[in-house]
């Protein structure tokens, strides 16, 4: 549905009419915004039967915008509005925690016109003397600051991976390339990446290097060589590639992956056994011989230790343990059998819930639960019990049209303010899985959220509490809430915590999932998706379950249907 598109579009007015000082047709933009969000039906059918003003708060003007939007994609009286504008919307709005009201006071009192402007005023003390800001929005304003530039430059993995994996694929297509590997942080699956490094091996680098060069998706050369090149691709993201020889592949991949403390670790492990490791191969320090290079497992083994999966080289202990055979054996990349996190159109996702299962069957799964959002939540199409039944009907449909996979029903609902749920438990009770999560209070002090949090867990029929630090990667801050504690009440009452694997998201984060496993909580792996497209995710949870030294054991969607259903509180 293009509902949110539209209320978008609308809201996207509204802000840019604030800079007109004109209240009531921002106003009037809102209102109508509201409507189209909260609108059960979609609103490409209201245009195509000419009801469009029939719509509460949608008058001519309004209409006729609307109309030009869906008819055209796009709005000129948009485009005008950011033409006339004279502050950097875009780059303002991206700071957390201040709004376009905000931007337009900001504007009109200290003619602050973009970031640096803003950021001057801040630490000038400034805005903290503007009526309605005071010293803590100074001192937000000035930590979102830092926090937007401290993650700029990194790119979430999950948009990074598949950058890596279409280069991955292209350089495969020339004949003369013989191994193409991933290295470096991406291989690592680590949550942000700085650049992508890829290796692969070739009797003729050079055609490798002019091939590499020239891929679509390339906008500028930084370097090229022989046997290496950088590139940037049209996305944003360094590439950098080396050709290498077969012989010594596996000790390149050891070098290029990282991460940094790992490798130096490994080479005083070797020149204590009388060898010497660099990323043209494992020596004999005294022959100059090649002894190993050929594999990683080679090398490893050479150096007196089992292979360490990439996910845990970080230097936190793995080395040790390789040493002594006591390496934990982590959850793998084709364990997962169902997903239990995903919105379909019936709440704010793009997919009906028969195509979320044919997508779920074709990746293997056995099993989903579908989990649109519910209650009074600020999202558009928040289900309410009557719905809720409604849907249950249409699962039952799919379930008996389709085989080989099972569409379980749950919801994600949200944990209120003072820690119960915003669903009736007569309600919860009749579903098969309940996902609770916060979407509010983020602000919140630690020990409140801590308390909301363990109220929920307390509740006996929530199983899930999905993203349960509530950060997003590259723009918000975790909330404050005491993790230990959490961990403990998930023992205690069984409730078990999800790694969402959303792009943006992958919370638990690595060293959290670390702590759960450590802590004996037991842990699920779930998209969130909100399309077809988006159960792919998966992988980027598997990962970072895998940074976390989680096993298959830790996992409860690695166990068959009646098996992980036996995991649930239930
Ligand atoms: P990134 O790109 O910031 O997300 O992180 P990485 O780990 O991909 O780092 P990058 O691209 O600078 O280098 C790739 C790998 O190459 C790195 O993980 C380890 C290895 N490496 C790079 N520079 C050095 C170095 O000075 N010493 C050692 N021992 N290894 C290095
Ligand atoms: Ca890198
Ligand atoms: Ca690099
Ligand atoms: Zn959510």
């Amino acid at each position: 549905m293009k509902n949110l598109e539209v209320a978008g579009l609308l809201n996207e007015i509204a802000d840019y009419l604030e800079f007109a000082d004109d209240t009531y047709r921002v106003r009037a933009y809102r209102k109508a915004a509201l409507v189209i969000e909260g609108l059960s039906e979609d609103i490409v059918q209201v245009w195509q039967d000419g009801r469009l003003e029939d719509l509460p708060g949608v008058g001519e003007g309004i209409a006729k915008k609307i109309d030009e939007f869906l008819r055209e994609g796009r709005l000129k009286y948009l485009d005008e509005l950011k033409k006339e504008t004279p502050v950097d919307m875009e780059e303002l709005g991206a700071i957390e925690g201040i709004g376009p009201k905000t931007i337009f006071k900001l504007y009109k009192q200290l003619k602050v016109k973009n970031v640096a402007g803003l950021e001057k005023a801040a630490k000038q003390g400034k805005i903290q003397k503007i009526e309605g800001l005071g010293p803590t929005v100074e001192q937000n304003i000035l930590k979102s600051i830092e926090f937007a530039r401290k993650t700029k430059q990194r790119v979430p993995l999950g948009f990074a991976l598949s950058s890596a994996e279409e280069v991955v694929k292209f350089l495969k297509t020339l004949k003369s390339v013989d191994k193409v590997n991933v290295a470096g942080s991406t291989r690592r699956m680590k949550e942000t990446i700085g650049d992508i490094d890829i290796l692969a091996t070739s009797k003729a680098p050079e055609k490798v290097v002019e091939f590499f060069a020239k891929m679509p998706d390339v906008s500028d050369v930084l370097a090229k060589g022989p046997t290496k090149s950088s590139v940037r691709l049209k996305e944003g993201i360094q590439v950098d590639l080396r050709v290498l020889d077969d012989k010594i592949f596996g000790a390149a991949l050891l070098y290029f992956t990282g991460n940094k403390e790992h490798n130096i670790i490994l080479r005083k492990i070797a020149i204590e056994k009388g060898l010497k490791l660099s990323e043209y191969g494992l020596f004999d320090k005294k022959t100059d011989k090649l002894v190993a290079g050929r594999t990683e497992e080679e090398v490893y083994k050479k150096l007196g230790m089992d292979y360490i999966e990439p996910e845990m080289r970080e230097d936190e202990g793995e080395i040790e343990l390789a040493q002594h055979h006591m390496l934990p054996k982590l959850i793998s990349y084709n364990d997962i059998k169902g997903d239990l996190q995903m919105h379909t159109k019936w709440s704010d996702g793009n997919n009906t819930i028969e195509e979320m299962a044919v997508a779920a069957k074709k990746l293997g799964h056995q099993y989903i639960c579908i989990t649109d959002h519910t209650g009074k939540l600020a999202i558009a199409h928040a289900l309410d019990e009557k719905q809720i039944h409604e849907q249950r009907k249409e699962i039952e449909k799919t379930n008996r049209k389709l085989s080989g996979i099972k569409v379980l029903q749950g919801i994600e609902v949200n944990i209120k303010d003072d820690g119960t749920l915003d669903m009736p438990d007569k309600v919860l009770k009749e579903l098969d899985i309940v996902v609770a999560s916060i979407h509010s209070g983020f602000k919140n002090p630690k020990e409140k959220i801590t308390r909301r949090m363990l109220k929920a867990m307390e509740n006996e029929n929530v199983d899930i509490i999905a993203h349960p630090t509530g950060r997003l990667i590259t723009k918000r801050e975790p909330y404050e809430i005491e993790l230990d504690a959490v961990f403990d009440a998930a023992k205690r009452t069984g409730t078990i915590m999800e790694i969402n694997a959303y792009p943006e998201r992958l919370d638990l984060r690595d060293y959290n999932v670390r702590a759960a496993v450590k802590a004996g909580v037991k842990l699920v792996i779930s998209t969130d998706a909100h399309n077809a497209d988006q159960l792919h995710f998966i992988k980027l949870g598997i990962g970072t379950a895998r940074r976390g030294w989680a096993t298959k054991n830790d996992i409860i969607n690695t166990r068959g249907l009646k098996d992980m259903m036996r995991m649930l509180k239930r």
